[in-house]
Order: C-alpha cells, then sequence, then structure tokens
C-alpha cells in the first residue's frame, strides 16, 4: 500500500502487500518536520498494532503542506501491479488532534484506539476496594469522624476519569456500606463495596447510690417495698438496661444488692449497694425487758420469745441476773423466794 504516494513494502510495514488478510493499518501524521526537507513530514505507521518503519518514524512522507490530510491507498506515482494496495478497505476512520499524543515509542493499538474514540471504549473499569474496616469506639462519643478507608485499585483499559465514593462524614454505630465507583472516560462504570463496622466497646459507667441503714420496728423481722435510690448510669452511646439483681425483701442483717447495666452494644457493668437493717433499739417486742437489738445482737435470744430457753424465767431478768437468756437457768440456782 501507499501513503502519500510513498510505498510501505516489505521491509517497511513486515507483512507483504499481498497476504491474503485482514490487517488493522493505523497511520497518523503527527506533523514534525525533518530538517533534510522542507516539504517531508513524519508518520507514524502501525500494523496490527505494532509500530513499524525506518525505526519508529516512516521519514520524509512528501506532503505539499502541513495541513494537508494524508492519502492512503494513493498509487499516484506510479500504477504498476507491484504498488498497488491489494485487497479491500474495509473501514476507515479520519480523526484529528487525537492521534499525535497517542503516536511514539511504545504505544500499542490500544492506546491508539482509546485515543481514536472515547465512546469506542465499552470495557467497563476494574476496581477492587480497600478492605472492609473494624472500628471499635472508645468512651469518647458513639460515632467515628475522619476515618481513613484506603484507597481501591483501579485500572481500565483506556482512562479512568474519575473514582468516588459515599462514605459519610461520620459513621455512626452499626454496619455501613460504602460504594465506590469508578467512571472510565467513555463513562463506563464499575462499583465496589466496602464495609465499615463501628462497634462500641466501652462498658457504661454505673455509681451506685449510696448505702441505706434502716432500723426496724419493734417485732419486724425484715422490710419489704424499701426506697434505696437509683443507679447514676451512663454511656458513650447508650443505655438498653438496668436492673436490681435480688429480692425486694430485706432481712435482718446486711445484703449487697448488685445493680447491673447494659449498653445499647450489649456492654456490661455492675455496682454493689449494701442494705443493713438493724432490729428495733428501743422496741421490746417480748416484753421481757431487752430490746430487740438487745436480744438478737448481744444475747442471741428470741425476740419474740419472753423466755428463749423455755424455762419460764424471761430473758431480761437472766440478763440482770448474770445468766445466758438462751440457757436454761437450773433448779438450785433459782431465787429461794420463787
Ligand atoms: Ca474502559
Ligand atoms: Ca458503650
Ligand atoms: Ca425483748
Ligand atoms: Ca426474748
Amino acid at each position: 500500500m501507499r501513503i502519500n504516494g510513498n510505498e510501505v513494502g516489505t521491509s517497511v510495514g513486515g507483512v507483504p502487500p499481498d497476504s491474503d488478510a485482514w490487517h488493522h493499518v493505523a497511520v497518523v501524521y503527527d506533523g514534525t518536520r525533518p530538517a533534510t526537507n522542507t516539504l517531508s513530514r513524519n508518520v507514524h505507521f502501525y500494523v496490527d498494532g505494532i509500530q513499524r518503519g525506518d525505526g519508529n518514524t516512516l521519514t520524509n512522507v512528501l506532503v505539499a503542506g502541513n495541513t494537508n490530510p494524508l492519502t492512503v491507498g494513493n498509487s499516484s506515482v506510479s500504477r504498476g501491479v507491484g504498488n498497488l494496495m491489494v485487497g479491500k478497505i474495509d473501514d476507515v476512520l479520519i480523526l484529528s488532534d487525537y492521534a499525535p499524543e497517542a503516536v511514539g515509542n511504545g504505544k500499542t493499538n490500544e492506546s491508539i484506539y482509546c485515543f481514536m474514540n472515547a465512546d469506542d471504549d465499552i470495557e467497563p473499569p476494574i476496581i477492587t476496594c480497600p478492605e472492609d474496616l473494624f472500628i471499635p469506639i472508645d468512651e469518647n462519643g458513639c460515632t467515628v469522624t475522619n476515618l481513613v478507608l484506603g484507597y481501591p485499585d483501579v485500572s481500565d483499559n483506556c482512562e479512568i476519569a474519575s473514582v468516588t465514593n459515599d462514605a459519610p462524614t461520620q459513621f455512626e454505630m452499626g454496619v455501613t456500606l460504602v460504594r465506590w465507583t469508578a467512571i472510565d472516560v467513555a463513562e463506563n462504570t464499575t462499583v465496589c463495596t466496602q464495609s465499615v463496622t463501628v462497634v462500641d466497646v466501652t462498658p457504661p459507667s454505673i455509681q451506685c447510690p449510696p448505702p441505706v441503714v434502716i432500723e426496724l420496728e419493734a417485732c419486724e423481722q425484715s422490710v419489704t417495698n424499701l426506697v434505696i435510690g437509683e443507679p447514676m448510669v451512663s454511656d458513650n452511646c447508650g443505655i438498653a438496661g438496668l436492673i436490681m439483681e435480688g429480692s425486694s425483701e430485706y432481712f435482718i442483717g446486711t445484703t449487697s444488692v448488685v445493680w447491673r447495666v447494659w449498653d445499647t452494644a450489649g456492654n456490661t457493668n455492675a455496682c454493689v449497694q449494701q442494705i443493713t437493717i438493724t432490729p428495733s433499739t428501743t422496741g421490746d417486742c417480748d416484753g421481757d425487758g431487752l430490746t430487740d437489738w438487745e436480744e438478737i445482737n448481744l444475747y442471741h435470744s428470741d425476740p419474740n420469745n419472753p423466755s428463749s430457753a423455755g424455762d419460764g424465767l424471761s430473758d431480761g431478768w437472766k440478763v440482770q441476773y448474770g445468766f445466758d437468756p438462751t440457757n436454761a437457768v437450773p433448779a438450785e440456782c433459782r431465787p429461794t423466794y420463787w
């Protein structure tokens, strides 16, 4: 075949003109001028995507002027059989302003293709999202800002126009799916999804109400429906529940009440409140001369029985005379006036 009348022979193109096969031929007139000839211009010549020619450039192709178009298949110089282009031209695209940027050492047919017409690129980009993220949050709030997501791996057969994502500026607790979108210059689009999981790992704080000390009325053994207060609780995200572990009835002695709190992520914390119930220090339930408190805490006698030992002698009398009220007093030890 001929370019502007110059024969591109076997030694230049590497493909015999009568090879009986279809070939993709690209000719690029880049407008540069060799110093040797003011009427010649350099031409880049490609067959099947491989640049051919004298070195990388088919030099000294004669053209009338710098703005003249190239002629391909031209046989104006000679009409001899050996100089005709054999076969048919299937399709001709004449483009301006693109090709000079695309040609040069090492440029492939594909890169020329991408420059020729971006709309012909039907191959979407390839995108691989950054790794999924698992973000534990501390006590300073319940959301994450300024999160570094990483960057996806993106490639395209031609050129990427943009890579964007729809990440919020603030990630709430839970799972957020971030959608990354790569768009090439022909507006083909590929998306991938990165998962960001924000987890509250900070347990709630809890401060128990102060200890409670209650003195019973005479004869009482326990108290119910006692108002013991409520703990102070807080959490970086939210409180899901608060319970008091134990009975609502408190008996004489000290009971440890456990208050337990959960946050919305299931983290838990607890504190202990002491409830102290004492017998009456003034009341004497059984009328034996000893207060309920004295019987329980000092003499270990029955505050509901005036004669704990069952010998008919009152607990108070025994204490007064140095006896243990929990033991029966032998007959020989009793006062003679009895
Ligand atoms: Ca593409
Ligand atoms: Ca928390
Ligand atoms: Ca008593
Ligand atoms: Ca008693």
